[in-house]
């Protein structure tokens, strides 16, 4: 019997032994990697597939985070410190691998590993399927909070869904978008860990029963006619360089039983699988609209289930603690990512009264402290209501809970606004007008402690315009959070030229200090050596660009001219068709003069447009079809050149960021909740054109104004058009060049002659024109004309470029999450 002494050596030596399974240096990983492949893969090299290849590097990676997971963990249930949760019915994660290499600093090592074994890190980096589980700017930007929460050391855990189908990946055939399954889990997802005994109950549908219990409470128990079983699977988060990886835990929906035998018995083979087919469907996809409301049932489904499930794992996690359930927000600070996740309001209730048997008021007081609510849109349409029926019928309890909530909420207001019963009508968590429905941000506003909007102009619109009732109410629950993004990902992973130029100038602290260190750039920003060198680079990143252009679209574009990007998803407040009333004018003044000296440019536009949104897809069909025409006209001859870049996503955003010289953020002022790829546009020294929207304005005010190309109406101009009575014809009839660009889309000119498929856009502009691109349309040709001359001065045009980057410092999302923990959650980064 091998003696302590010996067992105690024999551990050593088997950690001593095992340490490669962690090192760091080019032997370790090697040994890890063919491990591995041979261990995990089950595959030698000879026969091994590149899927096999890259499963085996993704392990070995993982392995040097899990360890320090399973670190992090024992220190938080020692330290017990309070921890963030970020419920978001999406996390636009991107590739985990190149990240992660980042993170951990082995990117060389692996790299250099990889090599000596014949492999290049490139080929296995593209083999990854990027997790789509997100539409666009508020999905993504769970991801860069995702990130900040780890490399700042605070804990945190993100909650969302395990869509088994994520965005759509986008085709372009003929012009039009085509939308292809995203069957992102068909080779296996080596960076989630199947954690089956992390389940959770969520019931559906049936009715409630009223009683007292044997202690004489009152008493409500609910009996469901469906329950379905959520299954954590979690990925781990890494921090740039620190010990701290936080968890994102993510839910699969299964069937309690996910076979029936007995139907199976009786030969009834689809009712034996009923059951799991139908408790599938709620984690089975993601809905691909952001904006305009869906109202279907299923996504209502989807919201409770990931929110239950969230909120009895932290009650889990909390009562392991050994403390009590209405002390809930002693252990977790909840932010609810837009109201997508604020049915969690009514469910903490459910939970505390109903399973916990804590009384009302207490339990309120707890759901308060809990919850604080994040907006993201101003848009109505996008403000989720849902009808009463609809909701009764899913969640007949918490419409009960609902109707409890508003009833001590207006005696509340009545009593703090006596007589005001139109204030009352207004605020209600119950819209009575025509078909009743329930108003989740209000639900969102009555059961959070704080109300935030995610951009100065847009935080002060929702006080003045959507939540001004619940501004009067609660002004002290208001303030603004100006997003940001995370430097690691959007500018030492996908522009690493840029970043080593920055770091061989200022040092390397600026990938996690960015506000502070970023702008000592300034002072190089006159060294001619510094400016050659920062050139250089962008040229090569539109080089790369231009090669990735011509293998996904066929097109040839010209490195040297002036890279015009607008990337985002397609949506008419977004204003893409402005750009193409742009180009098409520029288009009609090569055709008057041939020899006309322009200033050569690549329009480059990305973005998925929501399946059912006719208009934004018509839009996509106005890009390509007038790129078809311009990109092959002989006078003009390769000059300007239109490319719709197809499937727009993490991925491929990488490669554009980088490479653009002209960032687009036309959207029409107050439209714009904030905006996150202006701020991507920007640290990667691409200037602006733009409106004063969204974070826009504060990009400028951080810029200098010289350094911003501004054009169109203000918000509140834009507001008092609308009052005034805004009609675009005015500017039509007054406007020759306005006139005759939209006389040409409507030609057909663009469309082999058939001039019928763009007279929807053509006359929507001319009777509604709701986002105001013809009265915008002036002063955006003026200042695309200022653009066009400034970039013809390379000198000054670089020199404002490393401005941009020097001072953007305030859009990393660590100053943004700082502000978060701070001013929110009252959260502090864990010592280590
Ligand atoms: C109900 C369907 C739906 C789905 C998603 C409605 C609304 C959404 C999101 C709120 C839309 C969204 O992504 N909003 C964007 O959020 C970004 C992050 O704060 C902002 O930067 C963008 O301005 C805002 O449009």
């Amino acid at each position: 019997m091998a003696t302590i002494a010996q067992a105690r050596k024999q551990k050593d030596s088997s950690e001593e032994g095992a340490a490669y399974r962690t090192g760091m240096s080019v032997a370790d990983l090697k040994r890890s990697f063919e491990e591995n492949l041979l261990f995990v893969q089950g595959r030698v090299r000879r026969i091994a597939s590149r899927n096999d290849l890259y499963l085996a590097l993704a392990y070995t990676v993982r392995d040097r985070m899990l360890h320090r997971l399973a670190a992090n963990l024992q220190h938080l249930v020692q330290t017990q410190p309070r921890i963030a949760c970020y419920l978001s019915a999406e996390f636009l994660l991107g590739p985990h691998l190149g990240n992660n290499l980042l993170c951990l600093g082995i990117t060389d090592p692996v790299r250099e590993a990889l090599n000596e074994l014949g492999l290049s890190l490139e080929d296995l980096l593209a083999q990854e399927e990027e997790p789509g589980l997100g539409n666009g700017g508020l999905g993504r930007l769970a991801a860069c909070f995702m990130d900040s929460l780890a490399t700042l050391g605070i804990p945190a855990i993100g909650f969302g869904i395990r869509y088994e189908f994520g965005i759509f990946d986008q085709r372009i055939h003929d012009g039009w978008q085509v939308e292809r399954t995203d069957e992102w889990l068909h080779l296996g997802n080596p960076w989630e860990i199947h954690r089956p005994e992390i389940a959770h109950y969520v019931k559906f549908g049936g009715y409630t029963e009223h009683y007292h219990d044997e202690k004489g409470q009152y008493r409500v128990r609910w009996v469901p006619n469906r329950v379905v079983k959520g299954v954590a699977y979690d990925t781990l988060v890494p921090g740039y360089r620190v010990e701290s990886v936080n968890l994102l835990r993510l839910w699969k929906s299964e069937a309690v039983e996910s076979f029936d035998f007995a139907a199976f018995n009786t030969g009834d083979y689809f009712q034996a699988v009923e059951e799991k087919v139908h408790s599938e469907t709620f984690s089975k996809i993601l809905y691909p609209n952001d904006e305009p409301l869906i109202g279907k049932k299923l996504r209502l489904a989807q919201q409770i289930f990931f929110v239950s499930c969230s909120l009895q794992e932290m009650l889990r996690l909390h009562l392991a603690r050994g403390r009590k359930p209405e002390k809930l927000y002693e252990t977790f600070a909840a932010q609810l990512n837009d109201t997508h996740p604020s049915i969690a309001v009514a469910e903490l209730m459910r939970l505390l009264v109903d399973e916990h048997g804590i009384g009302w008021d207490r339990a309120w007081q707890t759901t308060q402290k809990m919850f604080a609510y994040t907006n993201h849109t101003l848009l109505p349409e996008a403000l989720e209501k849902w009808p009463l029926p609809v909701f009764g019928a899913l969640l007949p309890r918490h419409l009960e809970i609902i109707y409890e909530i508003n009833r001590r909420f207006l005696d509340e207001v009545r009593s703090s606004h006596p007589g005001d019963d139109s204030l009352a009508a207004r605020v209600s968590l119950i819209d009575e007008a025509g078909a009743k429905s329930v108003r989740m941000a209000h639900l969102a506003c009555v059961g959070s402690s704080a109300v935030n909007g995610v951009a100065a102009l847009h935080s002060e619109l929702l006080k003045k315009t959507v939540l001004r009732d619940f501004y009067q109410l609660y002004p002290g629950k208001f303030l603004n959070v100006t997003n940001g993004v995370t430097p690691r990902r959007w500018i030492a992973l996908s522009n690493p030229r840029l970043a080593d130029l920055i770091t061989s100038s200022i040092g390397e602290r600026w990938i996690t200090r960015l506000e502070d260190e970023l702008i000592k750039l300034e002072r190089h920003a006159k060294d001619p050596a510094f400016c050659a060198q920062w050139r250089a680079i962008k040229q090569e990143n539109k080089r790369n660009l231009a090669a990735l252009i011509e293998l996904r679209t066929g097109i040839t574009v010209d490195p040297e001219s002036l890279f015009d990007c607008l990337v985002k998803r397609i949506h008419e407040y977004k204003r893409q068709h402005l750009q193409v009333l742009h180009i098409v004018a520029l288009y009609n003044r090569i055709k008057r003069d041939p020899a006309l000296d322009i200033t050569p440019r690549t329009f480059l536009f990305g973005g998925k447009s929501a399946p059912g949104y006719a208009a934004a897809k018509l839009i996509i069909k106005l890009i390509t079809s007038v790129g078809e025409v311009v990109n092959n006209d002989r006078d003009v001859n390769g000059r300007l050149k239109v490319v719709f870049f197809p499937d727009f996503n993490v991925t491929n955003a990488q490669w554009i960021y980088p490479a653009a010289d002209l960032s687009e953020q036309i959207s029409t002022a107050g439209k714009e909740a904030s905006g996150t790829g202006n701020m991507k546009f920007a640290m990667n020294g691409a200037l602006t054109i733009g409106t004063l929207d969204g974070a826009n304005i504060e990009i400028r005010e951080a810029v200098g104004s010289d350094n911003f190309f501004l054009f169109g109406l203000t918000e509140e101009e834009v507001a008092k058009r609308k009052a005034s009575g805004y009609d675009p014809r005015q500017y039509y009839g007054s406007n020759a060049v306005l006139r005759e660009v939209l006389e040409k889309i409507a030609s057909g000119v663009f469309n082999n002659g058939n001039g019928n498929l763009f007279a929807p856009l053509v006359d929507s502009l001319l009777q509604r024109d709701d986002y105001m691109l013809l009265a915008d349309f002036q002063s955006y040709l003026e200042c695309q004309d200022r653009v066009a001359a400034a970039f013809r001065d390379a000198r000054s045009w670089t020199m404002k470029s490393i401005l941009n980057v020097a001072r953007v410092g305030r859009f990393s999302s660590d100053r943004a999450i700082r502000e978060y923990a701070e001013k929110i959650w009252k959260v502090n980064p864990v010592a280590r």
